[in-house]
């Protein structure tokens, strides 16, 4: 196997080379699969020191102190005023929405995960899908102003891959139309926009610590905030409205932290500067190795910013690869690299949404472009550098021998992916 991708093959061998790879009744290039989004675990004795300390106090959620601590930790590195933890990033969502009054229509991308739109409907507020920017991948600002209505209330935009949007262009058209501002920031912790960490912009931003993002709390999430007033708001409604004991004054929800997810979370922050290092070598190892395969396009991380690395994000130009991006996903599946088209299909052709708005695809041109072209590779603490390279050499490989694999795919008895 280890000499299948490493060096050039003859043409005449391509036949037998092909017969190797694991799509073809070859062993598999991995014994373990390498997944993308491997939790990172932190110092596994402090981990478990807290969650023992924690079962001797027999305070297990409601108000902890790994929840308060936790909080203004990451207030205090965000640079921001008010963080309230959440049981996960689509509750936070849903409560950010609610707190913010947003109604009737509300602007998101549609090349974003279904969580976004979801958190929207299932309040029934009606997701108004935008197209991105295809240089970013988020929220082109130049498209929003064409769907603003009467009925528009809001902008949810997404920081996808944890790459800021353009956020003064969109505070901009947000006040110019006196509409709320929200992000979805669950791919952006640890991440800058000029400089000031995000969870600093819009009315509120919000956070996944999902088991699958770079900081985790097995599940969890955050809304952050400078508004008193709305962080107050809320800090009720994630608690059913409890202003004290036996005393409801709002309509609220329960989406409160745990105690055991604080404490994973504390610890994890204890590693994040590692956290960070560990993605962007993968990252910088990831660019190293696949520069010259032709039709396979990595996304930069601007270095002015802060970024945590977490997606390693490749396009792949069917026309230029010679393969398409799903071939080569099946391929590397075969070979237990299992990485992922994020976000495919987009949001618009999922139900509710693709049954609402049957149509929406045609506004939607670079985000249909876009779904049939990404593809999620491997990183984080569970992968290092000799299996990433071991992973490109595949990559190079199959743009190499694009038409052979194909044409081997296209035999009668295959069927498509
Ligand atoms: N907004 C955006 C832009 C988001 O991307 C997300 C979540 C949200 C909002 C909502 O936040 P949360 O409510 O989730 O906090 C995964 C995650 O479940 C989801 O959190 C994430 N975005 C999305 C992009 O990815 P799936 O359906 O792809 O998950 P799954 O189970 O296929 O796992 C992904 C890979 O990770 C697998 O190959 C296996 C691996 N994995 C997963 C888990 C849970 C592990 O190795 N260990 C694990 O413990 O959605």
């Amino acid at each position: 196997m280890d000499a299948l991708f490493s060096r050039k093959q003859p043409d005449t061998d391509v036949k037998n080379k092909l017969e190797e790879l694991a799509l073809f009744g070859g062993p598999a290039a991995f014994t373990e699969t390498l997944h993308v989004g491997r939790p990172n675990i932190g110092d596994r004795d402090r981990l478990l020191a807290r969650i023992n300390d924690m079962l001797d106090r027999r305070w297990l959620t409601n108000h902890g102190v790994y929840v308060a601590e936790l909080e203004q930790r990451l207030a205090a590195y965000l640079g921001v005023k008010h963080c309230i933890a959440m049981c996960n990033g689509t509750v936070a969502l849903e409560i950010a929405a609610r707190a913010l009054g947003l109604s009737d229509e509300v602007i998101v991308p549609a090349f974003t995960f279904v969580a976004t739109a979801h958190a929207l409907q299932w309040q029934e507020i009606t997701p108004v899908f935008c197209d991105v920017d295809p240089r970013t991948h988020n929220l082109d600002p130049q498209r929003i102003e064409a769907l603003i209505t009467p009925r528009t209330s809001g902008i949810a935009a997404v920081h996808v891959w944890g790459q800021a949007c353009d956020v003064d262009a969109l505070t901009a058209i947000a006040r110019r139309h006196n509409l709320r501002l929200m992000f979805d920031a669950a791919h952006a912790f640890g991440c800058s926009y000029g400089g000031r960490m995000i969870g600093n912009f819009g009315d509120a931003e919000v956070f996944s610590f999902h088991a699958t993002k770079f900081f985790n709390t097995f599940e969890g999430g955050a809304v952050t905030t400078n508004d008193d007033a709305l962080a107050a708001k809320i800090r009720l409604m994630h608690n059913f409205g409890f202003a004290g004991l036996d005393n409801v004054i709002y309509i609220g929800t329960n989406g409160k932290m745990s105690e055991v997810s604080a404490a994973m979370g504390l610890t994890g922050l204890e590693s994040l500067e590692e956290f960070i290092a560990v993605n962007r070598r993968n990252y910088q190892h990831y660019h190293q190795q696949l520069a010259d395969v032709p039709g396979v396009r990595l996304l930069r991380f601007d270095e002015q910013e802060h970024n945590n690395y977490q997606y390693i994000v490749a396009e792949i130009d069917a026309q230029t690869a010679g393969i398409s991006r799903d071939d080569l996903v099946r391929l590397l599946h075969a070979e237990k690299v299992r990485v992922r088209r994020y976000f495919y299909p987009a949001c618009h052709r999922m139900e509710p949404y693709r049954s609402y708005f049957p149509h929406a695809g045609l506004l939607l041109p670079v985000t249909e472009e876009l779904v049939q072209r990404v593809m999620i590779l491997p990183t984080g603490t569970a992968i290092n550098p000799k299996e990433i390279s071991r992973v490109c050499q595949i990559i190079a490989f199959a743009v190499e021998h694009g038409p052979d694999i194909r044409a081997a795919l296209a035999a009668p008895g295959r069927s498509s992916p």
